[in-house]
């Protein structure tokens, strides 16, 4: 576990003495879409259809519009607090060359986020940038989520499914997905469809539930059956939404990273991917994310 005690109170729960958790880190690392930071260096997200605010203060982290229940029910898995990371980074410190990177986002947590929510929004990061993504999943938001107050301000939740199946092509290419727009409309027909069957001998391979218990290759291969779904959106999906830490999602700054770093020759992604799975095994996830946040942060280049 990374922190000590929690102290709870009316409206915030202060989490005292906490380890590896860096806000920046594990904000801006490229794992989340739906934080953002303030001009006091808090950050301010919604996630499970709550929005809550995150300071560090020294050691402790205070998580405000929030108590006691929703941290126990809700928050000590989305930020994996039961985790304890000396021992990832020690483990993956043994490899020199991947220290740095490592020292440089020592604060990074993988998130336990929403499988339908991560699903939808890889599908539009695919050849997409960070702050388009971002825009996109806002809009889909405030369009078609639920309304969540804050000091003042609205916030919305990112829809179920069921609300995005009522929509059209048109209104989610308005929220500017640009082409995957139908991979969208899609991936949530079949969601919708195969939730049918919930508790039957009949559900479908379409069902996020019955995916995220599979074995990590099964899942991989399961999520690429939705459109819109390659190898490097579905590690990315089961890695940030369903604990599958041996995926190793290569896109272009990890690609880099693999080549600055390890002096990989310019090869296939399926070829990076082969090496950093073979390389970090059970841990693949969580080495792509020092990567991935080293390299982008870095703007490295080879
Ligand atoms: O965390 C991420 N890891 C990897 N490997 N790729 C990511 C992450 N987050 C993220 O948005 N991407 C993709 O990288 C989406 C987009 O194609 C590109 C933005 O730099």
């Amino acid at each position: 576990m990374d922190f000590e005690r929690l102290e709870p109170y009316e409206d915030k729960v202060i989490l005292k003495n906490v380890k590896n958790f860096e806000l920046s880190h594990i904000f801006d690392c490229g794992q989340c879409f739906r934080w953002n930071r303030l001009d006091n260096g808090n950050y301010i997200g919604v996630a499970y259809g709550k929005v809550i605010e995150v300071e560090k203060q020294g050691e402790d982290v205070i998580i405000y519009n929030s108590n006691e229940k929703d941290f126990y029910d809700i928050w000590l898995e989305y930020f994996d607090l039961n985790r304890d990371y000396d021992e990832i980074k020690n483990k993956l410190r043994e490899d020199e060359i991947l220290k740095k990177s490592v020292e440089f986002g020592h604060g990074i947590r993988i998130l336990k986020q929403e499988p339908f929510e991560i699903t939808i929004s890889f599908i539009i990061s695919a050849n997409n940038r960070i702050p388009m993504i971002k825009r996109a999943i806002s809009r889909i938001s405030e369009r078609w989520g639920k309304p969540l107050e804050y000091k003042g301000n609205i916030y919305y939740s990112f829809p179920e499914a069921e609300i995005l199946k009522n929509t059209t092509i048109e209104e989610i290419t308005a929220c500017g997905v640009g082409f995957r727009a139908k991979y969208i409309e899609d991936t949530v027909n079949k969601i919708c469809d195969s939730t049918k069957y919930q508790g039957n001998f009949n559900e479908t391979d379409y069902d996020l539930r019955t995916i995220k218990n599979f074995n990590d290759d099964e899942c991989h291969k399961a999520l690429q059956k939705f459109s819109g779904i390659g190898p490097k959106v579905a590690d990315c999906i089961m890695l940030f939404s369903m604990q599958k830490y041996s995926a190793f999602p290569v896109d272009v700054w990890v690609k880099r990273a693999m080549q600055y770093f390890y002096v990989v020759p310019d090869v296939s992604l399926k070829k990076i991917r082969d090496f950093g799975k073979d390389k970090f095994g059970e841990l693949s996830g969580f080495a792509q994310q020092y990567l991935f946040y080293y390299a982008r942060e870095n703007n490295i280049s080879i």
